[in-house]
């Protein structure tokens, strides 16, 4: 934090000097905010990649296992979730909401125009299981980005269209999560759109955490500043329930 401080500091510096020798030619009061500016989010954005840029191993298509299996809930059972289903999620957004400055509905179609990325990762579940497949989708920072994400938002929100005995699955990462390249949101499992029991139409692919943080059926995003009053405010349905690690990498 000291560092990003000094850092900083330098480089108000920096744009002070060189816009002090433009003095005669610009005004220099709009130009020097309008600098600080863009280079304030693409520095810190830049700074969240840069520290913490590792890549879960990829791995290739002769990896791929076989059989994907299914884990906690294979089917949601709610009324909503069934007339989607019915459409074949034709009327299904993803809602993108809190704390940006745009918020977005989402369309399936829309979300497979958007520049893909294909990954074939390993799934590491708690219980004792793994597999690999290969996950198709949207990368996820580019989208919050487009949202107009709020400087003050800390950590991403994920809601799901499934519940156990009442309360819905949700899961939550920090931004550095949020922004890495290989955190997509999947629609298509080795080749073929989401399976329902995979968490169709779209789920989470956060490539460097465990399996339940890959949240299923999403139904919306949203972009908080703290997770205190999300869910039992550990930061997920396992983590509130049993006492997962909100943060456990592979
Ligand atoms: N919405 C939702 N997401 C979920 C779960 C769930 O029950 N509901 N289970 C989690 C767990 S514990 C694992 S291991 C993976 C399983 O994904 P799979 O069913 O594609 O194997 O999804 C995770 N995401
Ligand atoms: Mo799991």
């Amino acid at each position: 934090m000291s560092e990003l401080v000094s850092r900083r500091k330098a480089l108000v510096v920096g744009g002070g000097l060189m816009l002090a020798g433009c003095d005669k030619i610009a005004p220099t009061k709009p130009a020097r905010k309008a600098f600080l500016g863009a280079e304030g989010l693409t520095y810190r954005v830049n700074r969240l990649l840069t520290a913490h840029d590792a890549l879960a191993p990829e791995f290739t298509g002769a990896d791929v296992s076989p059989i994907f299996r299914s884990n906690g809930t294979a089917h949601p059972g709610s009324p909503d979730y069934a007339r989607l289903l019915a459409d074949n999620f034709a009327s299904w957004r993803l809602h993108v909401g809190g704390m940006v400055a745009k918020p977005l509905a989402i369309s399936l179609d829309q979300l497979k125009a958007l520049p893909q990325r294909t990954q074939i990762t390993r799934h590491d579940c708690v219980e004792g299981w793994s597999a690999i497949g290969r996950w198709t989708g949207p990368v996820l920072g580019p989208i919050l980005q487009f949202a107009g994400l709020s400087s003050a938002a800390r950590y991403i929100v994920f809601h799901c269209y499934d519940d156990f005995g009442g309360t819905a699955y949700y899961e939550s990462v920090d931004l550095v999560e949020a922004f890495h390249p290989q955190t997509i949101l999947a629609w298509a499992l080795n080749g073929q759109p989401l399976p329902i029991p995979n968490g169709a139409p779209l789920r989470l692919r956060v490539e460097r955490q465990l399996g339940y943080k890959q949240a299923k059926y999403l139904r919306a995003i949203e972009a908080v500043a703290s997770l205190d009053q999300i869910g039992g405010g550990q930061g997920g349905y396992w983590e509130d329930v049993a006492d997962y690690a909100w943060y456990a990498g592979i």
